[in-house]
């Protein structure tokens, strides 16, 4: 008998966007000491303890975040979002984080609702399953955590 295909399953999302590149370079009181680079490979080592596959990416540009979005649908299973600071001025994010079906936890480094006030209200949490503010880069991994529980629960 021939073996059975089995179906590789899809990675997570893992997406930050602007300026998230200068992590651990600049604002190190706010942000921590972490950089990017440490924060990928945190999210690369909880997935393997979890076993599911995650894709990280960061982008300054809006557009690119938006079309990376969209195509999300049919390449990954969910999507962790940093979305910087157009977590506070994107519609056009929210929208598309909105057209998709996968689900969606919002993260971000700092605890926005200690900071100024314009950073208290996010329009993609409107568009979230869930969000974690305020613990550091390990809260990528507890939204991992989450997303994994989601993954097996839909097998
Ligand atoms: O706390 C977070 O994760 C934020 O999403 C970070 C955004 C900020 O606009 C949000 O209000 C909260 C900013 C990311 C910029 O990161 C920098 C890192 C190092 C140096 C300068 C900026």
């Amino acid at each position: 008998m021939p073996p059975r295909a089995t179906k590789k399953p899809l990675p997570v999302l893992v997406l930050n966007g602007p300026n998230l590149n200068m992590l651990g370079v600049r604002e190190t009181k706010i942000y921590g000491k972490a950089t990017l680079k440490d924060l990928e490979a945190l999210c690369q080592k909880t997935a393997k303890q979890l076993k599911i596959a995650v894709d990280c990416r960061q982008s300054n540009n809006e557009g690119e975040m938006v079309a990376w979005i969209q195509q999300s649908r049919k390449t990954h299973c969910g999507i962790i979002i940093n979305a910087g600071g157009y977590s506070h001025t994107s519609v056009a994010i929210m929208d598309a984080l909105q057209l998709i079906d996968t689900p969606v936890i919002e993260v971000h480094i700092s605890n926005i609702y200690k900071r100024e006030d314009f950073r208290h209200s996010s329009y993609i949490s409107k568009a979230a399953q869930g969000v974690i503010a305020g613990l550091g880069i390990e809260g990528y991994a507890y939204a991992l955590q989450s997303m994994a529980g989601w993954i097996a629960a839909r097998r």
